[in-house]
């Protein structure tokens, strides 16, 4: 176990020597780390042998760092076709965890964790934490969800590694939260920055003023895009400092990168990931310092050791060392996806989920629009209109509603989150010429 180390500007580091390594060091234990991964990947996973023979390259092709783009990519559909255990690189007796995510139709994104996999995140989101000064002194109301979410799970091993009480609260009962805040006296919050931002509106209409009654002295916020007004408007209502968190289930879960003391950008533990931006429409690798999509391949994993992962997340990546003392690079904040995958109440849903619901439904036409918006209340609205045929439309208002709860019960069982639906008459939602225009999302993410 590592024992934090503050620098000069009283910045905590959990682990120093992977943290701070002179970035030569750095590069060479990531060659040796993806060496053994290409090696790993090449002869465990059926998928990564056939990609590799189809491009001409063998392990032992990967020399330099750079030979990282020799290796193929890998998708989301990749996992999706090799569900669910297909590109594991160990047997199940050696997994002892399995989390999920929204793949891009019916069936999710699932990845395995080996022992030493998951003493791996535990570590990395102990760096989390310490990054934003919780030792073991601190108390964590954790509410991600737990389940097959990375995000519970994840931020709940962290906080035990560093020694703090831990509070499994998982989402929702917003106004219990906010009494447990009060009672238990919690001093770090884990939480979507959106949720963040109910509890604040729950603890006000309690009467609950945060500089008086509660004790919560940093977050760490991740798991959907948010903007700098959002970070100021949290800081301010809860009375906290906000960190930014990012991760994602393919490359283990919260914990991949971020923020120091400085908020200059989410520090990545490259030790275990190995960061390239490429542009999305071509795979060109692109230079550091310029926006594309981030590509990720994981260096340490046993598992579920994956390849040049098409995050479809929109990034710039810095190696400048900060003026916390860390050698990583860093990433700018998500400004949005390459995909069309949207992140609503933190939950990942595509399109193509909502339309392959849509097309099992009798009476229902694949004529859809999906408007996404976020109200007053800071709550992600989530609203389905699609056409009905002709022949439901003849039968009147009560057929019309039993569709309509059908379609919502439905969307429910898949996306896990409730929609509104509104079923409109036939050939009332506009038709494009061209891509038809499936998604209003009238957010904004960019300020
Ligand atoms: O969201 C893991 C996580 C949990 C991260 C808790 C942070 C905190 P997934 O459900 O697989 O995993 O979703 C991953 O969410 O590709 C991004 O598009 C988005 N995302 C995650 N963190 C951030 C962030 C978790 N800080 C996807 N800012 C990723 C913007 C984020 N987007």
């Amino acid at each position: 176990m590592s024992i934090p180390v503050q620098n000069a500007r009283q910045c905590l580091i959990w682990d120093h020597e992977h943290e701070t390594m002179p970035r030569p060091n750095l590069e060479k234990l990531q060659l040796e780390r993806l060496q053994k991964t290409v090696e790993r990947c090449y002869t465990k996973v059926p998928l990564y042998k056939e990609k590799m023979d189809a491009l001409g390259v063998k392990p032992d092709d990967i020399n330099r760092l750079k030979d990282v783009n020799k290796l193929p990519f890998t998708t989301k559909n990749d996992l999706r076709d090799n569900y669910p255990f297909k590109m594991f690189a160990e047997p199940l007796d050696k997994v002892v965890r399995l989390h999920a995510s929204s793949g891009t139709t019916g069936k999710p994104v699932v990845v395995g964790y080996t022992v030493n996999d998951i003493n791996t995140w535990a570590e990395l989101m102990a760096r989390v934490y310490t990054s934003g000064g919780v030792t073991n002194v601190d108390i964590v109301h954790n509410s991600y969800g737990y389940g097959l979410f990375t995000g519970g799970m994840g931020a709940h091993y962290g906080a035990e590694r560093v020694g703090a009480v831990v509070i499994p609260v998982s989402g929702g009962l917003s106004k219990r939260q906010v009494m447990l805040w009060q009672d238990f006296g919690a001093t770090v919050l884990m939480s979507t920055p959106s949720y963040a931002l109910v509890l604040a509106e729950q603890a006000k209409e309690m009467g609950v003023n945060p500089l008086r009654d509660l004790k919560l002295k940093v977050g760490f916020f991740g798991a959907e895009p948010w903007t700098m007004e959002m970070k100021r408007e949290i800081e301010a209502k809860l009375n906290l400092e906000a960190f930014d968190i990012y991760g994602l289930t393919e490359m283990m879960g919260p914990g991949v990168s971020s923020e120091c003391p400085y908020h200059d950008g989410l520090h990545i533990a490259e030790d275990h990931f190995l960061v390239e931006t490429v542009d999305p429409d071509t795979g060109e690798s692109l230079p550091l310092g310029q926006l594309g999509e981030m590509v990720l391949t994981s260096l340490t994993k046993e598992a579920f050791p994956v390849l040049r992962y098409r995050t479809r997340d929109r990034t710039i990546i810095d190696t400048e060392v900060c003026s916390c003392g860390r050698t990583t690079a860093r990433m700018k904040r998500i400004t949005g996806r390459t995909d069309d995958m949207l992140i609503i109440r933190g939950v990942n849903v595509f399109p193509s989920q909502i339309e392959s619901v849509i097309l099992t439904i009798k009476g229902l036409e694949p004529q859809y629009v999906i408007v996404v918006d976020r109200g007053s209340n800071y709550m992600d609205d989530l609203e389905v209109l699609v056409e009905c045929t002709e022949k439901l439309h003849a039968q009147g208002d009560e057929a019309l509603e039993k569709v309509k709860e059908r379609l919502g019960a439905d969307l429910h069982q898949v996306l896990g989150i409730n929609a509104r639906i509104k079923v409109v008459a036939p050939k009332t939602l506009e038709r494009s010429e061209g891509k038809a225009k499936r998604v209003v999302d009238l957010r904004d993410f960019n300020n």
